[in-house]
């Protein structure tokens, strides 16, 4: 068994959120209203778990399917929103934040019904978040109400009519679905700082904290971008850099490392190549990077006693040296020499009560979407408690911060201000 340390709180979340790359489509309704069949009528099997008894559906179930011609998905089921009662509550809290960090909602209401109370209120917080939608009427079998049509006229919102009992309609709503699922990414991992013929060299420590037999997903993404873009990818460890660079003709045109060599990497790389981290291509990626590049101005106001955050996306065997629970508290003590208290958050929640803390220091997120990276950002700064990622804040307590943001317009742009 592991040890954490002293004054680290460790805050750990069942659900991992995975499959960061697609888009997420979030079923969501009141109880009952037919969102497990919907569910399963789309992947044409049997995966939710389908009853007329109200609130079967507890904690979100996660889908992933081929939504072809669009491509993956993932479909998540959520709990009712009319949940009731104290665990009730916890339900609809989480489907509220399984909506916040969608892509695109299927908002199932029921035929022979009209909107309720609940349904109004949700459609409204979905017009404040501004996530597109669509309306699946649903068992359809027995006609439609027809206040409910005229309730939805007022709404504006498109709608389908769906029998998921009798699966009419759901090929329709499919391609529906895929003619109005959002198409941005966000910016690419290096994809606009690299031409076709560039020599890109990647370093990759493989060091206790490395997973066993494979590469992490910030670096197999950056190295399928740069073929990609067709250019020329070296991938080395730190400890074969100089020999890469003194073997190859040229310089290269870009180097990435991982952030915790990059003292090594930047002394054996020329100043006149672009260095940068995996860290903070994904800060770019998923995240805000000038907001983050923000974020450092609180390190320096740090004071004893207050709280940091170090939210960690995702589960992982803790190590002895961990990036998140040993390296960065002490590095931040060491920096601020402050006693500062650490509450370490993993897996896919997020806390509610953020304006604890004075500091936010988040993970990669690479198994975050790019939506769920951003509705935290958001929420941080709509509290203005700053945030900083991993390789943002190690880049910054090792000096190296305005050389790993000078291929970045906005974010060097963002550190001169802030030095000025
Ligand atoms: N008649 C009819 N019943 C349906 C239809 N879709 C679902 N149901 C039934 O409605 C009840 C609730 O369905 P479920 O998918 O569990 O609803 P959820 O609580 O919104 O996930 C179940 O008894 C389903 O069999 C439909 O199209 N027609
Ligand atoms: S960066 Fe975050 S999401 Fe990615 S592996 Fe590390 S802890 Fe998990
Ligand atoms: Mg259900």
């Amino acid at each position: 068994m592991k040890s954490i340390p002293n004054n680290i709180t460790e805050v750990k979340t069942g659900f991992i959120e995975v499959k960061s790359e697609r888009k997420h489509v979030a079923i969501i309704g009141r109880r009952n209203v037919g969102k497990s069949s919907l569910v399963n009528a789309f992947l044409g099997q049997e995966l939710c778990i389908v009853s007329d008894v109200a609130g079967t559906t507890t904690d979100p179930v996660h889908k992933s399917m081929e939504l072809l011609p669009y491509g993956p998905i993932v479909l998540v089921d959520t709990a009712g929103i009319d949940d009731e009662g104290e665990l009730g509550e916890k339900r609809v809290s989480k489907t509220i934040k399984v909506i916040a960090s969608a892509d695109f909602a299927i908002v199932v209401l029921d035929a022979q019904e009209r909107i309720s109370p609940k349904e109004w209120e949700l459609f409204n917080y979905l017009a404040k978040i501004n996530l597109p939608f669509i309306i699946a009427v649903n068992k359809i079998e027995f006609g439609v109400n027809p206040v409910l049509l005229t309730e939805m006229k007022f709404l504006k919102a498109t709608h389908f009519e769906v029998s998921c009992a009798e699966n009419v309609g759901i090929d329709a709503l499919k391609s529906k679905v895929i003619r109005m699922l959002p198409q941005e990414s966000g910016p690419p991992l290096i994809g606009d700082l690299v031409n076709q013929g560039d020599v890109v060299v990647l370093v990759v420590p493989i060091d206790l904290g490395a997973p066993k037999s494979r590469l992490i997903l910030p670096q197999v993404q950056t190295i399928r971008e740069a073929l990609d873009e067709d250019t020329i990818v070296v991938v080395v460890k730190d400890k074969e850099l100089r020999s890469v660079l003194y073997a190859l003709k040229n310089p290269p045109d870009l180097v990435v490392t991982d952030s915790q060599a990059i003292m090594r990497v930047a002394a054996d790389v020329p100043d006149n190549v672009k260095l940068t981290t995996f860290s903070i291509l994904m800060a770019r990626h998923k995240g805000d990077l000038p907001f983050f590049v923000k974020g450092l101005k609180a390190v320096e106001s740090l004071q004893d006693g207050d709280k940091v955050l170090i939210a960690e996306a995702c589960t992982h065997h803790e190590q002895a040296d961990d990036i998140g629970r040993v390296k960065i508290p002490r590095w931040l003590r060491l920096h601020t020499k402050k006693n500062l208290e650490f509450v370490v958050t993993s897996g896919g929640d997020f806390p509610d009560n953020l304006s604890e803390f004075k500091l936010i220091v988040h993970c990669g997120g690479c198994m975050l979407t790019r939506k769920a990276m951003q509705s935290r950002v958001k929420q941080a700064a709509l509290i203005e408690v700053p945030v900083v990622n991993y390789g943002v804040l190690i880049s910054y307590m090792h000096g190296a911060i305005p050389r790993v943001l000078l291929p970045f317009e906005d974010a060097a742009a963002e550190w001169n201000h802030q030095k000025a």
